[in-house]
């Protein structure tokens, strides 16, 4: 059994702009776990699970479900996408796997609802250049911002109930006049009663997983059970603590597993923060060790790096110890998973971000404020690549020296211990460091 499999409070978080590889850890991590939690984002993420020659691409249900006898749930600090999370429910009857019965939806989480994604889509249009975010155009960013905004939000709870009707009535009425008065040219599409049929469909379909999350979590404190909160999205792109405003709208760094999920921060006893040994960022937004060269392209092709959600390719670049230094420190992160090793495995020459210049001044912490954070110039280090294959490591004393050197650089620049190497994507292509 892996280490500390069955410590109550595991958290796996991302440390860079997601995309880390996380979902491969959280399932490693099931195993010997009563609960799985996904905790804050939607659809906008995605999550791949390789197990021997079947892939899971899942963007709303938690990593865990491909394990049988691990409940899985979905907390209040998500917000949900109805025909997304149920064409993933059937994907995964397809493929014998009955999410219903290994699966609860908390009623407070938020709806995702059609203005939602015309909302998200005319931001887009409006913001241009270099100013525009670049989101999934899920919604995301509408719910959560009518979430915050608490009068014409819609709660999963508020969907399996009698005034469900009156209510999209009520917010159609309204969110047409915005949208009318901004120039949406899709909110002709906004049709009421249509809504209603569609949404109460897809209510009576969700409704045998709907409960009351907090309730089994903190019981599950209670009873000191082993839980795993599954992250969404990365660090960097925590709408607090993020490289505002080119972040997504949740909490997605350490500081919004509790918020997210119902559980109290003191049950937390185990941080994994994952990270790969380079950096990627989808979307818009200041990316200071960012390769748009030809060592970028290596590095996207290598790592197939494309959005496991809208396919839109990742940019790459090199590892920014200030920035994953930064987000460990926040997330109160316990150990690191390094992932993605063997992308690397054919350059001759690795850069490793130390620190930055900033208006002529060398700086070793990650700035506040995009304007800054644009301004960066990074301060490198480079050491010798290993160029050998990676890929059939099962033991650090499998690994070149050279590769052994490069990790425990970063270890040492990071400051946490690094439990797991990722030497390739399949499950068992992952390296317990002892
Ligand atoms: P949004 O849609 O409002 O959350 O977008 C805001 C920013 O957050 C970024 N974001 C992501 N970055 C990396 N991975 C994500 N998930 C998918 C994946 C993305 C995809 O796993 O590849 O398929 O394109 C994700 N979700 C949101 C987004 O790019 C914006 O910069
Ligand atoms: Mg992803």
């Amino acid at each position: 059994m892996l280490k500390g499999c069955r410590v109550s409070g595991t958290c796996v978080i991302g440390l860079q702009w997601g995309d880390e590889a996380k979902g491969k850890l959280v399932d490693l991590l099931t195993e010997g776990k009563d609960l799985v939690v996904r905790y804050q984002g939607g659809a906008n993420a995605g999550h791949t699970v390789v197990i021997g020659d079947e892939v899971y691409k899942l963007h709303h249900i938690p990593s865990g479900i491909i394990n049988d006898g691990v409940l899985n749930l979905i907390s209040p600090g998500v917000v949900i996408n109805p025909p997304t999370i149920l064409q993933e429910i059937e994907m995964l009857a397809g493929r014998g796997i009955d999410v219903a019965s290994r699966m609860k939806i908390s009623e407070r989480a938020h709806v995702v609802m059609p203005w939602h994604v015309l909302e998200d889509q005319m931001w887009n249009r409006l913001v241009t250049g270099e100013d525009n975010i670049g989101s999934t155009l899920r919604g995301i960013g509408p719910c959560y911002a009518d979430k915050i905004g608490r009068s014409f939000a819609i709660r999963i709870g508020d969907m399996i109930r009698d005034d469900f009707a009156d209510r999209v009535r009520k917010i159609v009425a309204v969110k047409t006049k915005v949208l009318s008065a901004a120039g949406s040219e899709e909110v002709a599409s906004l049709d009421a009663e249509k809504i209603i049929a569609e949404y109460s469909d897809y209510a009576a379909r969700l409704k045998p997983m709907v409960t009351d999350t907090n309730r089994i979590v903190l019981d599950a404190v209670d009873a000191d059970k082993a839980v795993l909160f599954e992250g969404a999205q990365g660090s960097l792109l925590d709408i607090d603590h993020g490289t505002f405003p080119f972040v997504t709208s949740s909490n997605a760094s350490g500081t919004g597993i509790s918020s997210g999920s119902g559980a109290p921060g003191g049950f937390f006893k185990r941080i994994i923060g994952v990270c790969k040994c380079y950096a990627t960022r989808v979307g818009g937004g200041p990316f200071p060790t960012e390769q748009e060269n030809e060592t970028g392209e290596h590095i996207r092709q290598m790592g197939k790096e494309f959005g496991t959600t809208t396919g839109r390719p990742r940019r790459c670049g090199w590892f920014d110890a200030v920035a994953v230094r930064f987000t460990t420190r926040l997330g109160g992160v316990t150990a690191i998973a390094l992932t993605m090793l063997d992308v690397l495995s054919e350059l001759e020459e690795i850069k490793i971000c130390t620190g930055y210049e900033l208006d002529g001044e060398t700086i070793d912490w990650f700035p506040s404020h995009a304007d800054d954070l644009k301004k960066l110039v990074p301060v490198y280090e480079t050491i010798e690549g290993w160029q050998q294959d990676v890929t059939g490591a099962r033991t650090v004393e499998d690994l070149p020296e050279k590769a052994i050197a490069f990790c425990l650089r970063l270890q040492e620049l990071i400051g946490r211990p690094i439990e797991f190497i990722s030497v390739g994507p399949d499950r068992a292509q992952t390296i317990e460091v002892k």
